[in-house]
């Protein structure tokens, strides 16, 4: 008994030693990974529609990880902040209406390379040409009324997250089927 007692410092010590192994191990992964996260926003037309389970679906099924995750009704301010760079276009105006005109589904995906494949799974900006396949080919109609937004490059996702989110909204966490989707 007095033996392993005299051992358990010895088993904690270790235990620390192999977790911060683990810890700085996964810490190197990650930057050396094409681990992205981008903004994702189920637009008014979107949810009327009842299509945010589909939308989601598709993230899933392709195997990328949802963060961040909530309904909101989109306040004037926030969206013309996240408009900004369309203010001098002639469609700034519908577009700030049409985003504040009812609920949108916010969201937060994760994965390697997720910001570009997200704007494939999504499809061109006009829904008529857009690829039958992608949301915008399968579901839409019309250019302002295109279902979703996605960030359109890594640094504009990362402005947009923290536009949209606070830090304590988001979750990391590990999928248990990451073996599956990556060597
Ligand atoms: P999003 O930002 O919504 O993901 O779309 P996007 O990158 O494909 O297109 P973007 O050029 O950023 O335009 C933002 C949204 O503005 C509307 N739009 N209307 N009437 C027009 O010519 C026009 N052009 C763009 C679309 O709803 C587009 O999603
Ligand atoms: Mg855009």
């Amino acid at each position: 008994m007095g033996a392993i007692a005299k051992k358990i410092p010895a088993l904690e010590l270790s235990a620390n030693f192999w977790s911060n192994l683990r810890f700085g191990w996964q810490l190197l992964e990650f930057w050396e990974s094409n681990l992205e996260r981008t903004f994702l926003a189920i637009k008014p037309d979107g949810v009327q529609r009842g299509l945010v389970g589909e939308i989601l679906r598709r993230f899933e099924a392709k195997g990328f990880t949802l963060v961040g995750l909530k309904l909101i009704n989109v306040s004037q301010e926030l969206a013309e902040k996240h408009y900004d760079v369309h203010r001098e276009k002639p469609f700034f105006k519908g577009l700030v209406d049409f985003i504040t005109s009812g609920p949108v589904a916010a969201m937060v995906w994760e994965g390697d390379g997720v910001v570009a494949s997200a704007r494939k799974i999504i499809g061109a900006t006009n829904p008529l040409t857009a690829e039958p396949g992608t949301i915008r080919g399968d579901y839409g109609v019309s250019i302002g009324r295109n279902l979703i937004h996605g960030s359109d490059a890594v640094e504009t996702a990362r402005s947009e997250i923290s536009l949209w989110f606070k830090e304590e909204e988001l979750v990391s966490w590990q999928p248990t089927i990451k073996p599956w989707l990556y060597e």
